[in-house]
């Protein structure tokens, strides 16, 4: 009886570790990692957020993921003491290039895996014055959110960027 016991509270056990592998396992199946880097800019009438995101595997499978769907959803927020605001809707960049050529807004692959510069752009003064107040600097990070076709995501921060946007 005492011995049984024993077994059945070892085997939940390794229940337990399979479960909790299997969740801490699960968002790599996008095999690679993500790294993101933010560069705020500003020219005479707009702020802008240049987010720069890396998936580091082969040009192989970058194109694959790329061709089958995958996509990165890139999220601003304005860093605060208390609670960090969203601070537009997220953007959702696939591998559809826009009509210029450019490198801009859409995912590209090449030796060094997959690539996004992302260029997002308000008027001075609205989306990126995260903090209202004129003497009040504003301090702006980014999420960037990596989803494969089958849906496994990955995500990474980026810097938080200060100035007066
Ligand atoms: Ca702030
Ligand atoms: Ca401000
Ligand atoms: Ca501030």
């Amino acid at each position: 009886m005492k011995a049984s016991r024993k077994i059945r509270s070892i085997a939940l056990t390794g229940v337990g570790i399979a479960t909790a592998l299997s969740f801490s396992v699960a968002p790599a199946e996008a095999n690679t990692s993500i790294s993101a880097q933010l560069q705020m800019y500003k020219t005479a009438t707009v702020s802008g957020a240049n987010v720069q995101v890396k998936l580091p595997m082969s040009r192989y499978d970058a194109q694959g993921y790329i061709n089958n769907g995958a996509r990165i959803e890139v999220t601003c927020y304005g860093d605060d003491e208390y609670f960090d605001n969203q601070l537009f809707p997220t953007r959702v960049f696939n591998g559809t290039k826009p009509t210029t050529p450019t490198l801009l807004n859409y995912l590209w692959a090449d030796d060094a895996g997959v690539h996004l510069f992302a260029a997002i752009e308000f008027p001075i003064g609205a989306e990126f014055n995260e903090d209202v107040f004129p003497d009040n600097g504003d301090e702006i990070y980014c999420k960037a959110r990596w989803i494969d076709g089958d849906g496994a995501s990955i995500s990474a921060f980026t810097n938080v960027a200060k100035g007066t946007f």
